[in-house]
């Protein structure tokens, strides 16, 4: 029969402990992997919306619609991106500017203008018009650019 020293079994709670703490993520790297999560999945879907808009991929009308209704329903997450105490990481680097919290009305309003722009996308994708949806696609991207612009460090 096997038979642990009370040393043995020490080093082996305070290992196990040790690797629960390790796994504990602070508030602050939780945030900013989020944002950076939806941010990954934001570019995912208008990457492709703003090459079909510049005729660097093949118009597809199903997938215009398809994705412009994913972007507004990612433009609408409901868990805050950028909580208070989220402006720099323990672990995580971001390159989130100060700005969104001491200017946090304006930087609303810019996002607020990614989810109008995006929930006009839907409504211009539905209605067919190719030069239409190619214009707002640009609207779109310029929301993109304006906050990236006024709010993230280059
Ligand atoms: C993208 C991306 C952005 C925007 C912006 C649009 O695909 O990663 O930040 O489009 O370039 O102007």
């Amino acid at each position: 029969m096997l038979r642990y020293s009370h040393l043995a079994i020490a080093a082996l709670l305070l290992g196990a402990a040790s690797q629960a703490f390790a796994a504990e993520e602070s508030k602050a790297d939780a945030a900013i992997k989020y944002r950076q999560s939806t941010m990954t999945l934001v570019k995912a879907y208008f990457g492709p919306l703003g090459a079909m808009s510049q005729d660097k991929l093949p118009f597809d009308k199903a997938k215009v619609e398809q994705y412009a209704g994913i972007l507004a329903t990612l433009s609408a997450l409901p868990i805050d991106s950028f909580p208070a105490g989220s402006e720099k990481g323990d672990h995580e680097k971001t390159r989130a500017k100060a700005d969104i919290w001491t200017d946090s009305a304006k930087f609303k309003q810019a996002h607020d203008k990614f989810a109008q722009e995006t929930a006009k996308l839907v409504q211009v994708a539905k209605g067919g018009d190719l030069k239409a949806i190619k214009t707002q696609i640009g609207a779109v991207g310029k929301t993109c650019k304006a906050c990236h612009d006024d709010f993230k460090e280059k």
